[in-house]
């Protein structure tokens, strides 16, 4: 792939090539780690990259390995700038802005495929979860620390981490805090597969090409379908959000708006009322 930088950022990284973009956490030394300005900085790329109507599907990983070797996707939020209220930021403000992140990579109308390679630990983990598709290196190692740490995700992390591997086991997950392989990762279907780690990045690219073929309007619908029904009314809203969109599109949603800006009645009789 011709990976074209798009901008230059701090803590990611941020590239774009044929349809694909591609994100990734830039703090190896720190196992990726986020703190306010990384998840910001995330922010900014993945809305870039929902707005980019060339880009349908975006790769997600962290930068590695680090100099000792090891590879990490994410380690959650970055323990040293943890402060009262949240992760402090460089105005001296307590955030958790990475819950803002989370609900942008749900909602986006693109597919968001997670690529981890090592630790996908704490935040780091429920960023992976929330990704549609995870591909996992045979090296990835995913876990919760939260209870641990004096921290925990109730929202996502905990309800939607139920709907994906079941009750039992994401209470297993979070109170037990254990680290789990890419083997026990699949099996529990907290993964879609899992490659050599030299076929990582070969594999996100092969998935996202495929889902390149296919309808952006039927994958759009089929994400929000998805989300709905585990989102209650902000899931219905973004399920509604696209046959609005559909609407808008069609000549019958068109006269409605024709006929105000002509001063006329619209004339709705010649459409159909299907079964
Ligand atoms: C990820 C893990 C298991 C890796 O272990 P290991 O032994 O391979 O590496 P090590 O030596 O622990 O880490 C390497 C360097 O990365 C830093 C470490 O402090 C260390 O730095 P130096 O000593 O070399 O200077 N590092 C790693 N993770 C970090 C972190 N999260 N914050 C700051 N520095 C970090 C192991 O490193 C680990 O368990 N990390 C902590 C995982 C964790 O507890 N994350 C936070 C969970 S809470 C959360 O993410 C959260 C939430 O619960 C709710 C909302 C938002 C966020």
């Amino acid at each position: 792939m011709d990976w074209q930088p798009v901008k230059e950022y701090e803590d990611i990284l941020y590239y774009k090539a044929d349809g694909i973009a591609k994100i990734v956490i830039n703090r190896p030394h720190k196992r990726n780690a986020f703190r306010p300005k990384t998840v910001v900085e995330l922010y900014d790329a993945f809305a870039n990259a929902r707005e980019d109507s060339r880009i349908g599907v975006v790769l997600f990983s962290g930068m590695g390995p680090h100099t000792d070797g090891k590879y990490a996707f994410c380690a959650g939020g970055d323990q040293s700038v943890r402060g009262e209220g949240g992760y402090i930021d460089e105005g001296g403000m307590p955030r958790l802005n990475v819950l803002d992140l989370q609900k942008l990579i749900r909602s986006m109308p693109k597919v968001v495929i997670a690529l981890v390679a090592g630790y996908a630990i704490g935040g780091g983990h429920v960023l992976h979860l929330l990704c549609d598709l995870t591909i996992a290196a045979d090296n990835a190692i995913f876990g919760q620390t939260g209870p641990k740490v004096g921290s925990f995700d109730g929202g996502f992390g905990a309800s939607y981490m139920a709907r994906v591997v079941g009750q039992k086991k994401a209470r297993e997950i979070w109170y037990l805090c254990r680290q789990y392989d890419a083997a026990a990762a699949l099996e529990m279907g907290l993964v879609n597969t899992v490659v050599p780690i030299e076929q990582l990045e070969a594999e996100g690219i092969q998935w996202a090409q495929e889902i390149l073929e296919k309808s952006p309007i039927a994958i759009r619908c089929l994400k929000a379908a998805f989300n709905a029904d585990c989102d209650g009314q902000s899931g219905l809203q973004e399920l509604a959000g696209n046959t609005t969109m559909l609407y808008y599109m069609t000549e019958e949603g068109s006269e409605g708006k024709q006929a105000f800006l002509e001063k006329r009645q619209p004339d709705f009789r010649k459409y159909p009322w299907l079964p």
